[in-house]
Parts: structure tokens; C-alpha cells; sequence
């Protein structure tokens, strides 16, 4: 079986399902998760923490658990993300958002409950009789740091008080670092700690982790431009003063190719303390920064 297909069977184990799901918040609640769950996401959080656990000395099936936490935290902010108090967005994944399904009370609610069972899932029994308490209870604290108030949900403030406002480059390179790295970062950090626990290789995974978020950040900007121009035939910045500040926006494409460039090598680069077998680790970061979607 490949990562995506352990990811998503594991993804399942944590939800009732057929005959015994027959309850009222099963039906609603439970619908409402696993739709936005099982909506094709294209599980990069949850591949790095399978891959950084193997690379580092663990194995899958301990950093499974982790693996379906990350992912769970990175399903809630999606819908919460989509909201009409946030992006407002109507399509995910080529598919109705979540509210736009089962209303915006539902959804905020699926969102909680996700980021909820996130902390049970990585301080589950199994988890812990997996890795052991301290290494699960580690992954819990470091996923609690990067989602929350200093991480994920901080970066998300930074971009709502950005809105509308010509904001300089460092204010969107701490966003990014917060709204998108964190988690990524995150990802391959629990992977580390599942591996190994070595402080040296948990250092190298946040390395690696806050450059591929970056590189695959500034990508996102670039992709949402390119796309537009296809589509809609709009040259780059024909609109700019209805827009917000991106890395594309302030320092234009070509310099983001560059630092796409740039991030991924030094992702790459950081790799070189690790003994064990980084060859998955270097072609994933080449792949997301060749990605076209
Ligand atoms: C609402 C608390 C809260 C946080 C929202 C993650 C986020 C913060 C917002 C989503 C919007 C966005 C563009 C975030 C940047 C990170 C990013 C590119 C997310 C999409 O990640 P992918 O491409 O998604 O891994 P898939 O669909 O593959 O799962």
C-alpha cells in the first residue's frame, strides 16, 4: 500500500461506520467531518510525518496515529478558512465547502470537533502504546504550539488585519511562516520525534519543514496569478489595488520562481544531518515545487 492509501484507511478507523452509525450527530456531525476529510486533499502533512518517522529510525504504523492528527487540524482550518466570516469561499477542491452543505453552524462545529479529536487521536491509547507516553505527549505539544495562537491560527489573524492594506514583505513572509509552515513544519517535526526523539534530527525536520511551506506558499501564489491569467486572460497586477499583498504581488513572478527555487534547496540542504535515506524527502520537495495545482 502506498503512504496516501495507509493515510486515508487509518483516516476511517476513527469514524463509526455502516451499520453503527445511526445516531443524529453521527448522521450530521460525522457526515459533515468526513465529507471535507475524504474530499481528495492531496495528504502532504500526513505523508511527511509517515516519511520523517521512517527516515529517522521509527516506522509507519507508529507515526500512523500522528499522521491522522495532522490531518484532521489541516481539515478544520479548510473549513473554518472557507466560512463567510473568513475567505468566504463557496468551492473546495472543485467541491462545495463544507457550509455550503451542511450550513455554516455545522460546519464550524466539524471544524471544532476535528481539531478536537485531533489532540485525542496523537494521546489515544493506541498512540501512546505505539511510542510511548512521552514521545505522543511531545507530538500533542508541539501540534498544540503550531496550530494555535503562535502558529496556524496566528498567521490566519496576521492575514484578516492584512486585508485590503499594502503590507510589506516581512509581514507576508511571518503569515506565511505562521498560517502555512507551522503545519507543515509540525508535520515533519511529530515525524521526527515518532523516529527518533533526537533533538538534532527534530531540529533538521522543522528546517526542512519551514522552507517547504515556504516554497510551497510563495507556489500557491504563483499558481493562483498563473491561473488566473489562463482563465480569465487578466495580466498580473491588472488589478492589484482590489487585491492583497502576496509574494507575487510585491516582488513579482520571476523573483518567486527564484525563491520557490531558493526555499526548496535550502529544505533540501538541511537534510544533510540526517543518516538515514532522505531520497523521498528530496524528490517531494522537487515535486511540490514543480506542482501545477
Ligand atoms: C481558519 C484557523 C484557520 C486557519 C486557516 C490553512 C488556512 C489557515 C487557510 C487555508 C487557506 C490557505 C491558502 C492556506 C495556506 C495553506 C495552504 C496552501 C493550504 C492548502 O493546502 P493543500 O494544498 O490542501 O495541502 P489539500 O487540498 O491538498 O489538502
Amino acid at each position: 500500500m502506498n503512504y496516501l492509501e495507509l493515510i486515508e484507511n487509518k483516516l476511517k478507523t476513527y469514524f463509526p461506520q455502516g451499520k453503527e452509525k445511526d445516531s443524529l450527530i453521527e448522521k450530521v456531525l460525522i457526515d459533515s467531518m468526513e465529507y471535507s476529510l475524504e474530499a481528495g486533499g492531496k495528504r502532504i502533512r500526513p505523508t511527511l510525518t509517515l516519511i520523517f518517522s521512517e527516515v529517522c529510525g521509527g516506522t509507519i504504523e507508529q507515526a500512523l496515529p500522528f499522521a491522522c492528527g495532522i490531518e484532521m487540524i489541516h481539515t478544520y482550518s479548510l473549513i473554518h478558512d472557507d466560512l463567510p466570516c473568513m475567505d468566504d469561499d463557496d468551492l473546495r477542491r472543485g467541491k462545495p465547502s463544507n457550509h455550503k452543505v451542511y450550513g455554516e453552524d455545522i460546519a464550524l462545529l466539524a471544524g471544532d470537533a476535528l481539531l478536537t479529536n485531533a489532540f485525542a487521536t496523537v494521546l489515544s491509547e493506541e498512540a501512546v502504546s505505539l511510542v510511548g507516553g512521552e514521545k505522543a505527549a511531545k507530538c500533542g505539544r508541539i501540534l498544540a504550539i503550531l496550530s494555535g495562537m503562535t502558529g496556524m491560527v496566528g498567521g490566519q489573524v496576521i492575514d484578516l488585519q492584512s486585508e485590503g492594506k499594502k503590507v510589506p514583505i516581512d509581514t507576508i513572509r511571518q503569515m506565511h511562516l505562521k498560517k502555512t509552515s507551522a503545519l507543515i513544519k509540525c508535520a515533519c517535526m511529530m515525524g521526527a520525534v515518532v523516529g527518533s526523539n533526537n533533538e538534532e534530527h527534530i531540529k533538521i525536520a522543522e528546517t526542512y519543514g519551514e522552507n517547504l511551506g515556504l516554497a510551497f506558499q510563495i507556489m500557491d501564489d504563483i499558481l493562483d496569478v498563473v491561473s488566473d491569467e489562463k482563465s480569465l486572460g487578466k495580466p498580473i497586477g491588472s488589478d492589484a489595488e482590489n487585491e492583497k499583498s502576496t509574494f507575487v504581488t510585491l516582488l513579482g513572478l520571476d523573483k518567486c520562481y527564484e525563491l520557490v527555487n531558493e526555499y526548496t534547496e535550502k529544505a533540501i540542504k538541511s537534510l544533510d544531518g540526517i543518516n538515514g535515506d532522505t531520497t523521498q524527502l528530496k524528490a517531494l520537495a522537487v515535486k511540490m515545487s514543480e506542482r501545477k495545482n
